[in-house]
């Protein structure tokens, strides 16, 4: 007799939600005000992303947000994770606000607390007003100042209503892949201008998280969304050790280094002293950063594999980060970067939920007492409509399946985690790639727009609703 399978349950609190983010769904781009984000330009520049693809109509959920927030409701989820569009509430990036931007995400916020869904606001999803790129960008001082503005005018607007806030998505990939790689908006390639941005943001998150406590009420909770990599060495050899260390500093010391402890990791100080001299580093910057969070939201798809290697100037990077002759990594150039073994999803990233228990373990240790969440994880798969229009996922289930189970472990293994957002409630354009990687549980038909719940949102429903996970095959 086959042993009878330990059902996954998760603790009554837990939320079940699911995230996407402003430009890469709201479509509308020249509507209310809005005016140019750098991803409207960089995705209108030849040769940026797959067919010229754009977000300017996206999915159209500006339009069709109440329908999209009645789908979620239908399909039990009980928080919602979205961006704002810097550029509809504040359209220079500095200045008065625009009320009918500010209106919008009053109103879809009003509909999600409605249908009794926890709403979570990221303030930035890496789509800074153009104006803001040409007066310098992320590389420059005055860009987290701005921050700090528009933080305080979206906390005055709708710290009534929303209690979980998210100051940053994924500052690695705006700071290394904008302007390192060049292969996200702005489209950059100077690592100087890398790390000077990696900065900034550090500091915006610090001026935005105080911009944020100072006008809401303190009940609300303030956290940042990092997409931390769980890097792993090749062998046990020194040097695959210490190109692994190298990696993890500028994948997360970077970051949860000034964020968590209030001071860059020592080794990446040294590793990147031949790029820069960190002189932007003003006094008081540290402290400013370094703000009280409430919780830590944790982004994963992937582990990456590094080795030392020879130093190679040309030809793309294995790194899972797009291709581009010019390196997110910055002082690194004799760092390897290998395809972990395994199962792939369509990003061509491998399959590995044991990635997901290291990484909350590893941030459970780094932030102890701070609840944690997963805001984003998930899978694209070439999901197409069977001759009855039904869309079956069975991969998607079965990579929710192992990645919802390594977070149950963890929160076994002691971890506070408080929640799970899918990435992406629906299909949506997905940056440098355009629309051709489907990574919603909700299928979208670009040409009519109409939304078909796939197999893996009726299973992440019957998971919602039930607090245990379903069986893999459930939903087929
Ligand atoms: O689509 C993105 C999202 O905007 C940020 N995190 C990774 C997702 C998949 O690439």
């Amino acid at each position: 007799m086959p042993e009878p399978v330990t059902p996954v349950t998760f603790p009554p609190a837990f939320l079940w939600g699911a995230a996407t983010s402003a430009y890469q769904i709201e479509g509308a781009v020249r509507e209310d005000g809005r005016t140019p984000s750098i991803w409207d330009t960089f995705s209108h520049t030849p040769g940026k992303t797959a067919g010229g693809e754009t977000g300017d109509i996206a999915v159209e959920h500006y339009h069709r947000y109440r329908d999209d927030v009645a789908l979620m409701a239908e399909l039990g989820l009980t928080a919602y994770r979205f961006s704002i569009s810097w550029s509809r509430v504040q359209p220079t990036g500095r200045g008065p606000a625009v009320q009918r931007g500010l209106d919008f995400y009053r109103n879809l916020v009003d509909e999600l607390l409605a249908h009794g869904i926890k709403p979570a606001v990221t303030l930035y999803h890496w789509d800074l007003p153009q104006e803001l790129e040409d007066a310098g960008g992320w590389p420059e001082r005055d860009t987290a100042l701005r921050f700090a503005e528009y933080a305080q005018i979206v906390g005055d607007a709708l710290g009534d209503r929303v209690e979980q806030w998210i100051t940053l998505n994924e500052p690695w990939c705006s700071a290394f892949l904008g302007y390192g790689s060049g292969v996200h908006a702005p489209g950059r390639t100077d690592p100087v201008a890398s790390l000077r941005a990696a900065h900034h943001l550090n500091l915006a998150h610090g001026l935005g998280t105080s911009a944020l406590r100072a006008t809401m009420p303190a009940r609300n909770s303030v956290a940042v969304s990092l997409n931390s990599s769980v890097v792993r060495p090749l062998s046990q050899d020194p040097a695959d050790l210490a190109a692994a260390r190298r990696i993890d500093d500028l994948a997360n010391g970077v970051f949860h280094g000034p964020m968590l402890h209030g001071a860059y990791p020592e080794t990446l100080l040294a590793a990147t002293s031949s790029v820069t001299d960190w002189s932007y580093v003003l006094d008081g910057d540290l402290a400013a950063i370094n703000q009280p969070l409430d919780a830590l939201g944790l982004n994963y798809y992937t582990p990456t594999l590094v080795s030392a290697a020879a130093a190679s100037a040309d030809g793309p990077r294995a790194d899972g980060h797009g291709a581009s002759s010019f390196s997110p990594w910055p002082g690194a150039d004799d760092v390897a970067f290998h395809q972990t073994p395994g199962e792939r999803t369509e990003m061509g990233w491998t399959i590995d939920p044991t990635g997901l228990h290291d990484l909350i373990m590893r941030y459970s240790g780094e932030a102890p007492g701070l609840p944690l969440y997963v805001t984003e994880n998930g899978a694209a798969y070439d999901d197409k409509p069977d001759p009855d229009g039904r869309v079956h996922d069975p991969e998607r289930i079965a990579y929710l399946h192992g990645h919802l189970s390594a977070v149950r472990r963890a929160i076994t293994d002691g971890a506070d985690v408080r929640g799970y957002y899918l990435w992406s409630l629906m299909d949506n354009f997905e940056w440098a790639y355009g629309y051709g990687k489907r990574f919603g549980a909700v299928y979208v038909d670009y040409a009519t727009q109409a939304r078909t719940p796939k197999s893996s949102a009726l299973w992440y429903r019957q998971a919602a609703r039930t607090g245990t996970l379903p069986p893999v095959t459930a939903a087929e």
